[in-house]
């Protein structure tokens, strides 16, 4: 199944990398694709199981061969087991980088990161509030310090459960009680997971699966959120701003240094760094007129939603943005970052440089990154892609013209203020159907699917119907490619949300920010069902992951439903080879926490799905319909 370069993307920035990277014989993810195809059918249906040493074993989907493992396990349990190991791995990964967030916030407090600093005592001084911390008479270190110490409790905490679901609505959090999934030590949820899904030990489809809503809260309300929290205070809580994005912001004048992966810690120096007058000047020497720092993926959407920054794109452009020949540096962190980069970069003059203890790359330059010597190891980095600017071979400089601008930065605190300090206005504009629902769309891109065609088709089609879509990671991206987050994008909305948009001097696309800022979405949810009186599966809201393939995702799609949103999805998760799992996933889950998953790969009939839910909830509040 050979696919033709337009066939590849909407995006027209990255198809002519495409066509570069043929001319000049470099291999892309498309390239691996096809080569993998076919892909094993039995890890498409989730039938195979590695999980002891008498396996591996794999069910027949056709009834024609075993239809148990050695140990005796069904399909249904292999598929629920391997599906709890995707979410706990997706939590792991939101919840270790909050770690890694507060662990610098105790740092700081204790003078030990001192190139960090309070950027939202405002934020510090309600969340200590929040966790019991008295903050009369103390200086914010000492709030810090001792909100950090809170906050490092909430992953190995032993006893009760975690503070942050006390922000869900009541009625919510009583379900989850009395479901028993009320989420306790973040890490405790993930271990139990893997404990779980050992040979012999969790072996019911069912229980297997709700300790993964049980591991998805633990994420969303637990991990994700707490780095949200942590990252504003130490960053600053975003606020609308406007910036560029698409592999037209790289430039043939200034030293491009790519930030890419999930971690704002090193970003933030970076991005101080390159606007250090020694290294500015060394730029010049070096025949540079800057230092251009942009980012791809959720480092970048980070720096973008505090900083402007522009962003060069979206999971599937890490390569193309290589490719382009004009990039000094490609400063990687975690999660997302391909391994494929260290041959690639080795195609060209780009130094790949991976900085985080926890992931290393084939062919990288270390230099990893400390809290204690921040900003000294930004300013090293920053000035190895200075020294590397001579190295540009201006043969192989093709940077494609397309750039697009966008607004961004509408975190929860951005939105009321432009609403006029309460959620009332929406509220009424969603009562008189001017506002139909909210959209939620967020994740990753998935090779599977035509690069960003499932998220900006879908969004297109939901503002069209009025709906209000927010958004984060890669589908903000995509969206903002698009020209969907810019205010003048209310045009392609329909007339009520189009009136809303231009009174409020809003995109009908609000970015949120990056993966972890799924919880800034949850937060909004609470505050418009909190105001309504209802709880959250009571909103005319729905879900959406178009594009989506980390095991972030999977966690991700957990919490969502858990709190109560129905989600589509635009790619099939590994669970068609059970019945049971599929059956419980698409329509049980619905008696259980009143929200279930849906598939569909047609953006259009995705966009449909989502709608008709709104209609039904509207109804159900008695709202116009
Ligand atoms: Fe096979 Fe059971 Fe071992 Fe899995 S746990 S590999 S199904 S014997
Ligand atoms: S970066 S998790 S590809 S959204 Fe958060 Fe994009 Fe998905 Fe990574």
């Amino acid at each position: 199944m050979k696919q033709e370069i337009h066939e590849k993307s909407i995006d027209t920035a990255s198809q002519a990398m495409l066509w570069k990277a043929k001319e000049e014989g470099m291999e892309t993810v498309w390239d691996r694709y096809e080569k993998q195809l076919p892909q094993c059918g039995f890890g498409q249906l989730g039938v195979c199981c590695r999980n002891c040493n008498m396996g591996p074993c794999r069910i027949d989907p056709f009834g024609e061969g075993a239809d148990k493992g050695v140990c005796g396990a069904t399909a249904d349990i292999i598929v629920a087991r391997n599906l709890l190991r995707m979410i706990a791995a997706g939590a792991a990964a939101h919840s270790d980088h909050a770690r890694d967030a507060v662990l610098t916030f105790k740092k700081m407090s204790e003078g030990k990161a001192g190139s960090y600093r309070i950027r939202d005592e405002t934020k510090l001084l309600s969340i200590a509030l929040e966790y019991g911390i008295a903050v009369e008479g103390k200086s914010c270190e000492e709030v810090a310090a001792e909100l950090a110490h809170a906050l490092l409790l909430e992953f190995g905490k032993q006893d009760g459960n975690l503070l942050c679901t006390k922000r869900a609505p009541g009625p919510r959090l009583k379900l989850w009680t009395e479901l028993g999934i009320e989420p306790r030590g973040i890490d405790r949820e993930i271990v139990e997971c893997m404990h779980r899904t050992h040979m012999g030990v969790d072996n019911n489809a069912t229980h297997i699966l709700l300790q993964g809503l049980r591991t998805g809260l633990s994420d969303g309300w637990g991990g994700s959120m707490i780095a949200t929290d942590v990252q504003d205070i130490l960053f600053g809580t975003p606020q609308p701003r406007r910036s560029t994005v698409n592999l037209g912001v790289l430039s043939r004048e200034k030293i491009n240094v790519i930030v890419h992966g999930h971690e704002p810690i090193l970003s933030e120096m970076i991005v101080e760094a390159a606007e250090d007058p020694e290294l500015l000047k060394l730029a010049q020497e070096k025949g540079a007129i800057g230092i251009n720092v942009a980012g791809i993926c959720c480092t970048g959407n980070e720096t973008l939603m505090r900083h402007g920054t522009p962003i060069v794109g979206t999971f599937l452009q890490q390569e193309l943005a290589v490719i382009t020949g004009a990039v000094e540096a490609m400063v990687v962190d975690v999660q997302c970052v391909m391994p494929s980069l260290g041959e690639l970069t080795s195609c060209y003059h780009t130094k790949f440089i991976s900085t985080s203890p926890k992931a290393d790359f084939p062919n990288t330059l270390r230099m990893e990154f400390h809290e204690d010597r921040a900003y000294e190891i930004a300013k090293e980095i920053v000035r190895a892609a200075v020294e590397n600017f001579p190295n540009r071979i201006p043969e192989k400089v093709n940077i494609p013209e397309e750039k697009q601008e966008c607004m961004v930065g509408f975190s929860v605190e951005a939105i009321l203020s432009a609403l006029g300090g309460s959620p009332d206005p929406l509220i009424e504009a969603i009562k008189s159907g001017a506002v139909w629902g909210i959209g939620a769309v967020v994740g990753c891109n998935n090779i599977k699917v035509m690069h960003n065609h499932g998220h900006v088709t879908l969004v297109k089609e939901l503002i069209k119907n009025n709906v209000l879509v927010v958004t984060t990671g890669c589908n903000a991206i995509a969206c903002a490619e698009a020209g969907l987050l810019l205010p003048e994008a209310a045009e392609l909305a329909g007339d009520g949300l189009k009136t809303v948009c231009k009174a409020l001097g809003i995109p009908p696309v609000l970015h949120m920010g990056s993966c972890v800022d799924i919880s800034r979405i949850l937060l909004i949810s609470s505050a418009l069902a909190n105001r309504l009186g209802v709880d959250i599966s009571d909103l005319p809201a729905a879900a959406a992951a178009p594009e989506w393939m980390s095991e972030k995702a999977v966690s991700i799609g957990a919490y969502v439903v858990s709190s109560g949103v129905f989600t589509v999805l635009g790619t099939v998760p590994p669970v068609l080879g059970s019945q049971a799992v599929t059956a419980l996933l698409t329509k049980d889950l619905n008696n259980v926490v009143g929200a279930s998953f849906a598939v569909e790969p047609d953006p259009f009939k995705a966009a449909d799905l989502m709608l008709e839910h709104i209609d039904e909830k509207r109804k159900a509040l008695g709202l116009e319909s």
